[in-house]
């Protein structure tokens, strides 16, 4: 997989996911994730279908967050799977009709664990302290993250409290992909909040 700049992270947005999911689209992101924590199988699946319809036929794709049965029920292009998650060779060989498997990492050793797995890209994270994620890892700071991009073999998305004010600096300390979630999913109007960071990308 090639890099891809910008990669935005759906949680929570206050315009819906649908919204969300149609400014990402307009924009043209190439990548987005459906991240759904704290309710039913049910809600992710609907929500999950209806981004689906939103990004097919578009140059987006879609990856939803922890479980391939889901990610595979509604035809997403991939899922993307944390430490303590099923394994990406667990993925790989139970949903080959997955495309993009995606893998957290927190640490140096977990990006040189993942250099041998068979996965897309890998996350690099939290860069800064965040309180998106429940229990959050020990932040890693701009050189570690720096290190762990540069170990890794598979393209990387550095993660965790970044946002526009932040962006040059992670780009400078060696990312190439950068998420964010609080940063487009708290803004009324998501597909500016989108262009705002891709335009502090090109500066
Ligand atoms: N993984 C590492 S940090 C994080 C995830 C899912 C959350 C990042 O959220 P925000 O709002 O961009 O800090
Ligand atoms: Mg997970």
């Amino acid at each position: 997989m090639k890099d891809f700049g910008f990669y935005l992270v759906m949680t929570n947005p206050i315009v819906g996911y649908a919204k969300c999911a149609e400014a990402a689209v307009k924009a043209g992101v190439k990548i987005i994730q459906l991240r759904m924590k704290h309710v039913s199988r049910e809600e992710i699946l609907r929500e999950a279908r209806e981004v689906r319809r939103i990004t097919q036929g578009s140059d987006t794709l879609f990856i939803v967050n922890d479980d391939p049965t889901i990610a595979s029920e509604v035809g997403a292009d991939g899922v993307h799977v944390g430490q303590d998650d099923i394994t990406p060779t667990e993925v790989r060989e139970k949903f080959p009709e997955l495309k993009i498997v995606g893998l957290s990492t927190h640490n140096l050793n977990q990006v040189l664990a993942a250099n041998k797995e068979m996965v897309d890209y890998i996350g690099v994270g939290p860069v800064y302290a965040t309180p998106t994620k429940d229990i959050p890892d020990p932040t890693l700071g701009l050189e570690t993250m720096g290190a762990m991009i540069a170990a890794s073999r598979h393209p990387a998305v550095a993660i965790g409290g970044i946002d526009l004010s932040r962006i040059a600096s992670v780009l400078e300390a060696g990312a190439k992909n950068f998420a964010v979630v609080r940063a487009v999913c708290q803004s009324q109007d998501p597909y500016r909040a989108i262009l705002a960071v891709c335009q502090s990308k090109r500066d």
